[in-house]
């Protein structure tokens, strides 16, 4: 991780706002998330404050005598971020810093900067960084300092009076469109590459953060890609072959988790990412069984789905984690409430294999059945059903072969053009 010496100065107070239609269970839940989110980052969390209002204050978020509050546990508890649970305006920002009188950071803010310690890829650096400098550019003040490290470049300075702002508002603009042509370009030849594997049988895993998804595509495809126990672990949309490979092969992509309100500026910015899971033929949505929330969390992923236009394509329900339950009955239950999960555990590899079996079912289906008889002086024809189709029998003649398999409509387009050619 980088900048750790930075990281391990923070301590923050987390506030939140109850409204009246928050359920204060939820609100626990999303809170103790926002610790786990703002650990992430090394920041310790010193106290939480909720205050419960009608709606938000359009000017300071909570109210002005909370904040002074606020401002009074920040004190006592040598804290020197406040951390608010929603994203904030950044009039509200710049009100709220102004009666603390310590930097102010929302949701959005900590999960743009677990995105930026964690994105490896060129890609996902450049999409972080576009995000973060859009969500900048409104907020840079005379007390954002605090984010200045933030930015990618190492080319800001430290803002000081209307003209410095200026000048770097001016710099940011232009790191935008310099950071969306950069990332046209790769999308281009991330298409290119897309293309390329049309022939393929596609599958996205897709859900919420730490849900097990990275761990469950090293399983299918036995390597080993990065899964930890922190919130976004994966930035990078890996793809590899389930084993072992098939005829076509059934490849898989690994995506960024899913998280309630997940900031638009990400949204925009990992869009590309996510069109990796929309060219799947099938998406395998994981779910973390063990989580008491777990209906919570298929709910902000279901709305996820939604947002990057991925709720319509075929999907498997897959919870993950079962090896953690309190009761070894509880899958039992679970999929008489949702009859087509598949419960797995992606560590003790249980399920797994039927999994698999579910996944290569699912794109057996999509493929035809063939018998031909055909020349032996159609070498090259021969040749190519044994390189791309699946053969489930084969009989030699004297001057044919009668061969049945499997193959994909397009391969067997392909198959009937080389026919027509050769008769
Ligand atoms: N007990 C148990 N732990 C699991 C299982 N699957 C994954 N984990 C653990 O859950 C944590 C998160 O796993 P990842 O595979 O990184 O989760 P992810 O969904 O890829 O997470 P992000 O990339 O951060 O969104 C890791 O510590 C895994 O070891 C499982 O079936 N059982
Ligand atoms: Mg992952």
């Amino acid at each position: 991780m980088q900048d750790t010496e930075e990281q391990n100065l923070d301590r923050a107070v987390l506030v939140a706002l109850r409204l009246p239609e928050t359920n204060r269970e939820d609100l626990q839940d999303e809170l103790k998330e926002l610790a786990a989110l703002c650990a992430s980052l090394g920041t310790e969390v010193a106290d939480q404050v909720v205050q419960a209002r009608s709606r938000p204050d359009p000017a300071t978020f909570i109210g002005r005598g909370k904040a002074k509050q606020v401002k009074e546990i920040c004190n006592r508890e040598g804290a020197n971020v406040v951390i608010f649970d929603e994203d904030l305006s950044p009039a509200q920002v710049k009100n709220l810093e102004k009666l603390v009188d310590l930097p102010v950071r929302d949701r959005c803010g900590v999960i743009l900067d677990i995105f930026a310690t964690r994105a490896r890829t060129s890609e996902a650096k450049l999409q972080v960084e576009l995000a973060r400098a859009e969500y900048m550019l409104p907020r840079l003040t005379h007390q954002w300092t605090h984010f200045q490290r933030q930015i990618g470049g190492g080319r800001i300075q430290r803002g000081f009076g209307e003209k410095q702002l200026e000048l770097d508002r001016r710099y940011i603009r232009q790191r935008i469109s310099v950071l969306k042509e950069r990332l046209a370009k790769l999308q281009k030849q991330r298409e290119t590459r897309r293309k390329a594997r049309e022939d393929y049988f596609r599958v996205a895993i897709v859900g919420y953060t730490n849900s097990g998804k990275s761990t469950l595509m090293n399983w299918l495809t036995d390597s080993n890609l990065l899964e930890e126990d922190k919130l976004f672990a994966t930035l990078d949309s890996s793809i590899r072959a389930i084993v072992p490979t098939e005829k076509p092969p059934v490849l898989m992509s690994d995506t960024v988790g899913f998280i309630r309100k997940l900031p638009h500026s990400l949204v925009a910015s990992f869009r590309s990412t996510f069109e990796e899971a929309g060219a799947a033929d099938l998406l395998l949505n994981v779910v973390d069984l063990s989580d008491p929330r777990f209906r919570e969390k298929m709910e902000a992923s279901r709305e996820a789905l939604k947002e990057f236009g991925l709720d319509h394509k075929p999907r498997f329900t897959v919870f993950n984690k079962i090896d953690v339950l309190p009761e070894s009955k509880l899958p039992a239950i679970v999929r008489s409430i949702y009859p087509s999960a598949i419960c797995v555990s992606a560590v003790s590899g249980e399920g797994c294999d039927e999994l698999k079996q579910q996944l290569l079912g699912f794109f057996e289906d999509r493929m035809v059945d063939v018998e031909l008889s055909i020349h032996y002086d159609q070498g090259s024809l021969i040749n190519r059903i044994f390189e791309n189709a699946r053969i489930s029998s084969i009989e030699y003649q004297e001057d044919r072969i009668n061969v049945r398999f499997k193959a994909t409509k397009s391969e067997m387009g392909r198959i009937e053009g080389h026919l027509k050619r050769v008769s």
